[in-house]
């Protein structure tokens, strides 16, 4: 009955597409009749605001986003999961007196609306016009400023995980506070401790403000670095297309549903690969990563330099993070989604090509 309540919640979101994305399990669990119906509800109920269309079916392999392989406007959103998988910023770096290095960033919050699925539109609020917003990067003991301006019709603050004073806290009434449409601040504090973090808004209405799409990752490095890898940052996040602050109607990493199927991910067979993992899904407890065939060391918020555990699957709550660490054996193409598996068949799921 879970799974019923799930899709009736999800009848109104707007989004053909989302509602077609097929759902085998729950053809499994529930009567056939029950779901086509409620999924062509669903079609029928969304298609008109988005201009999806599903067929009379609506779910499955038939699903719209699927079956055709259809793709987002990656231009028209100004950014590609592919290229964010890899793009790490380390601000404008300079030397001080003394040796010790400053990192300059800039973030700009801008309003903007961004297509998560094939026909789904949602009206995200963004750091730099991106969700997640760019990957902050530097070295412990390194000292950040990471310039806010926002640009945005809301107010918004930069709220980091890692050590600061509350004046950096980025949290209303405390330091600068909340940071008003057309007006700025500078966070400025040390870069620790080593691990991977992130940043969010934190002006409330909380839940919504993380949920439109302002946050993104920060890593420490530690001085010794790390071994050489092929690294990637992969964000796992949800847009709750139809705002009753109940589950998500679209999930992925790094924002686009799908995008890993449509564009696997091409890694080197017996390279090291570094996974940085960040949960920031609001709306749901809890998310998953779970790779096929291998197993990978994991390091939770990766504090530390050796592996808690050697697994293939890892449970994390919001803002939960960690390293993982893998060598592919096999060439081909290796899946990888999330093992709540209802979030998979939502968009949270993606290849590896490995060669
Ligand atoms: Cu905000």
């Amino acid at each position: 009955m879970a799974h019923v309540e799930r899709i009736s919640r999800r009848r109104l979101l707007g989004s053909a597409a989302a509602a077609g994305i097929a759902l085998p399990v729950l053809h499994e669990t529930v009567p056939h009749q029950s779901i086509h119906q409620q999924l062509a509800a669903a079609s029928s109920g969304g298609a008109g605001a988005h201009g999806a269309t599903a067929g009379s079916h609506g779910g499955g392999n038939s699903g719209p986003t699927f079956k055709d392989g259809d793709v987002v406007d990656h231009a028209a959103n100004g950014f590609n999961p592919t290229e964010i998988l890899r793009d790490f910023d380390y601000g404008k770096a300079r030397r001080l007196p003394g040796g010790r290095t400053v990192r300059e960033y800039e973030l700009v919050a801008e309003d903007r609306e961004i297509e998560v699925a094939p026909g789904v539109k949602y009206p995200a609020w963004t750091y730099n016009g991106r969700v997640p917003g760019p990957t902050l990067r530097a070295t412990e003991g390194d000292l950040m400023r990471v310039r806010f301006i926002n640009g945005s019709e809301h107010p918004h603050t930069i709220h980091f995980h890692g050590f600061h004073p509350p004046e950096m806290d980025g949290i209303p009434e405390v330091g600068a506070g909340i940071i008003e449409p057309g007006k700025s601040f500078t966070y400025e504090f040390e870069a620790e401790p080593v691990g991977l973090h992130l940043y969010h808004c934190h002006t409330g209405p909380l839940a919504e403000h993380i949920a439109r799409g302002l946050y993104g990752t920060f890593i420490c490095d530690p001085k010794q670095g790390r071994p050489d890898a092929d690294e990637m940052v992969m964000v796992m996040n949800g847009f709750n297309t139809n705002f009753d602050a109940e589950g998500n109607q679209v999930y992925a990493v790094n924002t686009v549903a799908f995008h890993h199927v449509n564009e696997p991910i091409e890694v080197k067979r017996g390279e090291l690969v570094r996974i940085y993992l960040v949960n920031i899904l609001e709306y749901d407890p809890i998310n998953s990563f779970h790779i096929h065939g291998h197993f990978f060391d994991y390091y939770p918020t990766g504090t530390k330099l050796e592996p808690r555990d050697f697994t293939d699957t890892v449970l994390l709550g919001q803002a939960e993070r960690g390293i993982c660490e893998l060598r592919f054996k096999f060439p081909g193409e290796v899946m990888f989604h999330a093992h709540k598996t209802e979030f998979a068949e939502l968009g949270w799921m993606g290849f590896f090509e490995v060669a």
